[in-house]
């Protein structure tokens, strides 16, 4: 019998058919898993109730597609569409499988390869609006290096802002309903990734000739390979209005992109992202960018899938649970109690404030003294997700 936790088309659930069709080869080894067909994969993500497909450009259409060949793939792509009441959220290129991008698309060192990567993207941007993406996904894979004697970085900024002020002013001419949203990576598979965090991607944005048009889509794996904190990431992308998307996926500290199930590593930073989501109601896609261990069948990847969407559901329901809990709620009271006696400080600056301020008297160390109770409340959050409360 089902229970509570099936995914509904409000809750945006997407995975991209490089995700589910990931068929398990690693550097080390061999594939493990048989490739399924776009069309297989669109049927998959509908039987385990997912809400949208999102692809890179060769995903669906093979680089060396004839205009026929593409065509029939568009038109039974769409028809599994159709058929499955599935949609198509977002769309991104691949500009890092081929070897022509091998140092990078955009910033590549030779004119023809950079000219070459804008073309392939224009063409891709024009598929993903075709089956009704409004995000589009740049994730800058190859744009980086291994020595720095290769590359001038600056050389290397003003080639991906040429990139994307050049497809912002195509979005505009062709009258796409379409905005950007930039991902950030700090390696692998170069040695250091250009615009390494979701930080420097909202530092970059704001250079762009048309920033209104660009977000980002910070990914979970990513900034975790960075050591920091994802959740204060997103909250930076959310306050300033550039969450257009979000990869969400699990990932150890210090290791390679592992790409894990959404929550399979880290439960109660998984549950503090997803609070920060739905408190502040988020209402972007939910895209998992994730792939099943090399071990699993496609039975095994159906578990993965249901996994995400399901883990992403009970945390939902546990950050509700947080919200209403009492003693959390009556915890979080007192510790930000405010007498309002410093209001007058706040806000807007004046010199009369700035007078005033100054000549307040502050007891430092009665200040100092306060206990916090952050353990307790930090006991009580454990305790809630162990499902003891
Ligand atoms: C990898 O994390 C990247 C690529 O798979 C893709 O370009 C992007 C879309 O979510 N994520
Ligand atoms: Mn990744
Ligand atoms: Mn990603």
């Amino acid at each position: 019998m089902a229970d509570k936790y099936q995914p509904m088309p409000e809750h945006k659930f997407t995975f991209g058919l490089w995700t589910v069709g990931n068929i398990g080869r690693d550097p080390f080894g061999e594939p493990t898993r048989e490739p399924l067909s776009p069309v297989e994969l669109v049927y998959l993500l509908s039987e385990v109730g997912a809400y949208g497909v999102n692809f890179h450009d060769n995903d669906l259409v093979p680089i060396d597609a004839t205009p026929a060949e593409r065509d029939k793939i568009v038109a039974d792509f769409k028809k599994a569409l159709d058929d499955t009441g599935l949609v198509v959220p977002m769309a991104t290129t691949n500009l890092f499988g081929s070897a022509v991008f091998k140092d990078g698309a955009f910033t590549s060192n030779d004119p023809k390869v950079r000219a070459y990567a804008i073309q392939k993207t224009l063409n891709a941007i024009d598929l993903g609006v075709e089956l009704g993406a409004k995000i589009y996904v740049f994730w800058p894979g190859r744009e980086g290096t291994e020595s720095d004697a290769t590359k001038d970085p600056v050389t290397a900024i003003k080639r991906n802002r040429e990139a994307m002020n050049f497809f912002c002013e195509y979005v505009l001419d062709k009258g796409y309903d379409l905005r950007f949203a930039l991902e950030a990576k700090p390696n692998e598979p170069r040695g250091d990734i250009y615009n390494s965090t979701t930080g420097h991607m909202l530092a970059f944005i704001e250079t762009l000739d048309h920033p209104e048009l660009v977000g980002v889509n910070p990914e979970v794996a990513h900034e975790h390979m960075a050591g920091l904190n994802f959740t204060h990431g997103v909250a930076q992308a959310l306050e300033s209005g550039k969450l257009f998307h979000i990869d969400l996926n699990d990932q150890s500290f210090g290791r390679y992109d592992q790409d894990f199930r959404f929550g399979m590593v880290n439960i109660k930073s998984a549950f503090f992202l997803v609070k920060l989501l739905e408190d502040y109601g988020y209402d972007g896609s939910r895209h998992f960018d994730a792939h099943a261990y090399r071990t699993e069948d496609y039975e095994g990847v159906k578990d993965f899938a249901r996994g995400c969407m399901r883990t992403y559901l009970i945390l939902k329901e546990k950050a509700a649970q947080w919200n209403a809990d009492k003693e959390i709620q009556a915890l979080l009271a007192e510790i930000n109690a405010d007498d309002g006696s410093m209001d007058k400080y706040f806000g807007a600056y004046s010199a009369d404030k700035a007078q005033a301020l100054k000549a307040q008297s502050f007891d430092r160390n009665a200040l100092a003294k306060r206990g916090m109770q952050y353990e307790r409340l930090d006991q009580l959050t454990v305790e809630l997700l162990l499902g003891v409360r």
